[in-house]
């Protein structure tokens, strides 16, 4: 990976920008070296990944120390931080980015060349949400980050002479795997805007943009900053849908439409639009160099035969969830194809693939975020004063989803329960809004009825 560091921004005092602070690659490879001679040995490390030069130094160090690293969402509450440095084992480093060492890396190449024969190490455990229990550790290998980040680099583009500008969270796959990863790997200049606004996307001045379809609703929505993407050469979503009145008003403002790609945290990003070509609104691609597809549809699914749910192998995939096996058995079907959980459309004549959507209520995307409709249910159940909960995701034309608590509770306010989650969870899991109801609708089992309750919202 570090190999292209040398390239056209090598030796600049700013081939790195992070939420305002300029640095060197030189800079980063001292500080990561510091970090890699710190950790040589651990079996995991932590570290609380705010947008900032020391987080990108610290999965830097990991991936020459041969230490997988588990970045922890900085506003996570105790009860998730606890949850996710307890399973991973990992101890929290704190890095100084000003720190040098002279020890060489132990290992020359950072990311291995892309292909057979990689490496099996893991490099990052991120951990993200199921649709119950606790977020699970998907252990991604440096192996798999190279394949997707080279697949990705060809179907972008995207060299040395690029200016990568996003500002995303640095915890997740698509702000720290490609954008962060991404741009060491390829040699590109990064600006990191540190939060996704509008305004900072537009003084950036860059040639490629990443955002999720949130960002670009809201760059849609105020027309100066947009015409500022003019100069660049490709912007690119993910994570969501994007709306197609959005991608039409982005491509108005910018004179360029949004490409789309698809991705999981458990796959890497696997199916994308490609530079140079014009994309459908409402699609995302064709499948990136050794990744296979297939849909399979329901029993009995009849005239809708071709959707079905999105089931994909290949080389970016992950090596399972941490300390979880059952799990990472339950995510692959017989024949060794890992389920998505989404459910999705091939055109036959191109090939090109279409999310149709989620096979399971309680898997949330909000703001881009996933969010298990679960784990916001047991943290409300924490509160004394629930008696029941429910957590559904809504249609919201800013956050694609926004989550809805509909709660059995006496004696508490709406916002005092949206605190309370926010406050033990990751603030961006909290209800924007509470409902109270005398009970839950269930079915014959017991089981709340959750489409009823969406009921109210989409019909
Ligand atoms: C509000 N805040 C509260 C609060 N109410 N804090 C505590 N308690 C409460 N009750 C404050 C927070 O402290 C924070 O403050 C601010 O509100 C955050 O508000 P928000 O409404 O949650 O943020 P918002 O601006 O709406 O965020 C939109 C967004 C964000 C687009 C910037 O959703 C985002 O960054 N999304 C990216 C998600 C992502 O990267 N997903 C990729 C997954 S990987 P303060 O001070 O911080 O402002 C993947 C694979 C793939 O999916 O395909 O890419
Ligand atoms: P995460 O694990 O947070 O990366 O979330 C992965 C999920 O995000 C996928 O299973 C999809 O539901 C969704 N997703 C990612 N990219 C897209 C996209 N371009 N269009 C629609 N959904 C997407």
């Amino acid at each position: 990976m570090l190999t292209a560091l040398g390239g056209s921004f090598g030796d600049r005092p700013d081939a790195l920008r992070v939420a305002g602070r300029p640095g060197s690659y030189e800079d980063l490879l001292g500080a990561a070296r510091a970090v890699a001679a710190d950790i040589a040995g651990a079996p995991a490390v932590a570290v609380n990944a705010t947008a900032s030069l020391e987080t990108v130094a610290a999965v830097v160090g990991g991936l020459l120390a041969g230490v997988p690293v588990v970045p922890v969402p900085p506003d996570a509450g105790p009860a998730e931080r606890e949850h996710i440095l307890r399973d991973s084992g990992a101890a929290e480093i704190t890095v100084d980015w000003s720190r040098r060492s002279g020890a060489a890396p132990s290992r020359t190449s950072v990311l291995p060349s892309s292909g057979p024969g990689g490496d099996p190490d893991p490099a990052l455990i991120l951990y993200t949400s199921g649709t119950t229990g606790p977020p699970k550790g998907v252990v991604l290998t440096a192996a798999a980050i190279a394949a997707d980040l080279d697949a990705l680099a060809g179907a972008w583009q995207w060299t040395a002479e690029d200016t990568l500008v996003h500002g995303l969270p640095l915890f997740h796959v698509h702000g720290l795997v490609l954008g962060v990863l991404g741009a060491l790997r390829t040699g590109s200049r990064l600006v990191h805007t540190g939060r996704p606004t509008p305004e900072a996307y537009a003084a950036a001045g860059g040639s490629l943009y990443f955002g999720v379809p949130t960002v670009w609703s809201r760059i849609a929505a105020q027309p100066g900053e947009a015409a500022a993407l003019r100069s660049a050469r490709l912007l690119v979503s993910g994570s969501a849908p994007l709306p197609t009145p959005v991608s039409q008003t982005v491509e108005g403002l910018t004179g360029h439409r949004p490409v789309e790609r698809y991705g999981m945290t458990e796959t890497l990003i696997t199916v994308s639009g490609r530079a140079g070509t014009v994309p459908r609104p409402g699609t995302v691609g064709t499948p990136l160099p050794g990744i296979r597809t297939r849909i399979v549809a329901e029993a009995g699914a009849g005239a809708d035969a071709e959707i079905g749910e999105l089931q994909l192998t290949g080389p970016t995939l992950f090596a399972g969830y941490l300390n979880n096996p059952g799990a990472t058995a339950a995510s692959y079907t017989a024949d060794g194809w890992f389920r998505t959980g989404d459910i999705a459309a091939i055109d036959p004549e191109d090939g090109v693939h279409r999310i149709v959507g989620r096979a399971s209520v309680d898997l949330i995307k909000s703001g881009g975020y996933r969010i298990g409709a679960g784990e916001v249910e047991n943290a409300l159940l924490d509160h004394p004063r629930v008696r029941e909960a429910a957590v559904v995701g809504v249609p919201d034309a800013d956050l694609g989803q926004r989550i809805v608590a509909f709660v059995v509770a006496e004696g508490v306010t709406g916002n005092e329960l949206t605190d309370f989650v926010a406050a033990r969870l990751a603030v961006h899991k909290r209800p924007r809004e509470v409902r109270f109801l005398a009970e839950l609708p269930r079915n014959a089992m017991g089981k709340p009825q959750k489409k009823l309750l969406l009921g109210g919202e989409t019909g």
